[in-house]
């Protein structure tokens, strides 16, 4: 929807991914004028449309119109993204059908690595509906002791220094200094920030905190590949449903 230009780089690479993969991707590139009425309209065309295993409406949409109305009208069958409220509630649960994209692909990522996760301190910065709050249920399943952090928390530097796995989604650029991470931590940043030279930088000041942590990923190059990794293990399941 619009003209968000970090939406059309991200859409244009989920749109490679299901090339690469085999998938059909079919893209509808609604201009800013659009109604809520029109918007709602599609998805529910494609709702219908037995040809279509999987659909998401990247976010932000632009002002005018109602994200959440737009979300609850997409079919939970189809929600590879995993946001409409009755999936986010089998999250809640821990018996789900699909993850959302960047928490699981964090997941996933702790687990390529061999990242024990049960009894460690976990703490997530950030407590979005896509990214802070499933990403702490995810932990807790799995056994971490989570810390939710969010902007008013006190002392955040006292408790991020307690953390053995560090997950930072605030979207403010280079906010988190290695000063902010235990010795060894497992660092993960999930902020995507153009700072003032127009650079790609994360919510983790990468050249600090790689001196304290044993793993951190990079900005770009680490969960934003991940995001659009597991929208198309979401769409591959939701075409064998
Ligand atoms: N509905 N809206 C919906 N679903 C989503 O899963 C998203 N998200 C977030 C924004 N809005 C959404 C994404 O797709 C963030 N996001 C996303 C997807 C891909 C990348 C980053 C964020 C990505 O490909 N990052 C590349 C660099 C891209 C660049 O050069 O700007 C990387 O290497 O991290």
């Amino acid at each position: 929807m619009g003209e968000d230009p970090a939406s059309k780089v991200y859409v244009a690479g989920k749109i490679r991914d299901c090339g690469e993969v085999g998938i059909e991707s079919r893209e509808f590139a609604l201009p800013e004028s659009t109604t809520q009425e029109e918007l709602i309209a599609l998805v529910q065309k494609l709702n219908a449309d037995d040809t279509v295993s999987g659909l998401l409406v990247q976010l932000p949409l632009p002002k005018h119109l109602d994200e959440k109305a737009v979300i609850d009208t997409i079919s939970p069958d189809k929600d590879v993204d995993a946001f409409h409220p009755a999936n986010v509630g089998k999250i809640m649960i821990g018996d789900y059908d699909f993850l959302p994209c960047t928490p699981a692909g964090v997941m996933e990522l702790l687990d390529e690595y061999n990242i024990d996760i049960a009894g460690k301190e976990c703490v997530v910065v950030g407590r979005s509906n896509i990214v802070g709050k499933p990403q702490s249920m995810l932990l807790l399943q799995r056994h971490g002791t989570v810390t939710i952090c969010h902007s008013k928390t006190k002392d955040l530097a006292e408790i991020t220094r307690r953390a053995d796995i560090l997950v930072v989604a605030i979207g403010r650029g280079e906010f988190i200094k290695g000063d902010m991470i235990k010795e060894g931590a497992v660092v993960i940043d999930v902020g995507m920030n153009r700072n003032a030279e127009g650079k790609l930088v994360g919510d983790v000041e990468f050249a600090s905190a790689e001196k304290k942590a044993s793993y951190i990923t990079p900005v770009p190059g680490g969960v934003g590949v991940m995001t659009r990794a597991i929208l198309m293990k979401n769409t591959i399941r939701a075409a064998q449903k």
